[in-house]
């Protein structure tokens, strides 16, 4: 009976220690907000990149299909570092390399926190069909005239105050993210601090388990209580009255 206990609590201590690792390697990656561009070419994205950015990033030219690879900054928004990602505009084509780029922005969109669909305000295009779901629509080139549609943020890149609405949107994402991040950061904190002590209770658990039996499911018990404390209830009593 002592044997398989052993081996089980050899079994948890290792799940312990990999849910562990996992956590850290979960806070490393979370260091950024990351916004992807996206749209039809030629819709001004690497303008928007250019201009969020403040400094000529990208190339920016009238001939559709110039952005090819995923181009990324690093901005500082209100205090939350922030990866901007200029993208291939998406379109039908039969060229390998854009093909290759359109496949590159799909996957740089689903990996992000926000994409922004970019179509200009007097596009005559088709829209396209599989835009990323909750991708959010922006007009862009809102200094030429057009008529109002009300169906989507109207930026432009050469106006002045002409990113005032897109920026104000961006940061109240920014503001709830954050909010919702702190959350996850303080109950993983705890988790954490709950997950070590299961560890160092399940060690003195093996080393007592030779020597004083008593002290052994103590420890036993104590790393019970520390898990119930994760997952809601643990039988350790009933654990307890079958061993001894
Ligand atoms: N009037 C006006 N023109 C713009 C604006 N933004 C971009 N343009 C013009 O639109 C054209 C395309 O701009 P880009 O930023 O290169 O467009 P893109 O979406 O990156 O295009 P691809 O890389 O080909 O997918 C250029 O001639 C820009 O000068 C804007 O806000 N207003
Ligand atoms: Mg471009």
């Amino acid at each position: 009976m002592l044997v398989e206990v052993k081996q089980t609590v050899r079994g948890l201590r290792d799940d312990v220690r990999a849910v562990l690792e996992s956590a850290n390697a979960g806070e490393i990656i979370r260091n950024g907000f990351r916004i992807t561009l996206m749209g039809s070419p030629n819709a001004g994205k690497s303008s928007l990149l250019n201009a969020l950015a403040q400094r000529d990033v990208a190339i920016v030219s009238e001939r559709p299909g110039t952005t090819r690879d995923v181009l990324e900054v690093s901005l500082d928004i209100d205090g939350v570092p922030v990866i901007l990602s200029d993208t291939a505009g998406i379109r039908e084509t039969s060229d390998e390399i854009e093909l290759q780029g359109i496949h590159r922005a799909r996957m740089v969109g689903e990996s992000s926190d926000l994409v922004l669909w970019l179509e200009p305000v007097n596009s005559e295009m088709e829209p396209v069909a599989d835009r990323p779901a909750d991708s959010v629509t922006v007009l862009t080139k809102a200094d030429i005239p057009h008529k109002q549609t009300g169906e989507g943020l109207e930026i432009s890149s050469v106006s002045p105050g002409g990113l005032d609405e897109l920026l104000e949107y961006i940061k109240e994402r920014l503001r709830t993210a954050v909010a919702q991040s702190g959350d996850v950061l303080v109950s993983r904190e705890r988790h954490r601090t709950e997950l070590i002590k299961v560890l160092e209770d399940l060690d003195l658990f093996e080393k007592e388990c030779g020597k004083d039996l008593t002290l052994a499911a103590e420890y036993l018990r104590s790393a019970g209580d520390a898990i119930g404390r994760l997952t809601g209830r643990v039988d350790v009593e009933d654990l307890l009255d079958v061993i001894f």
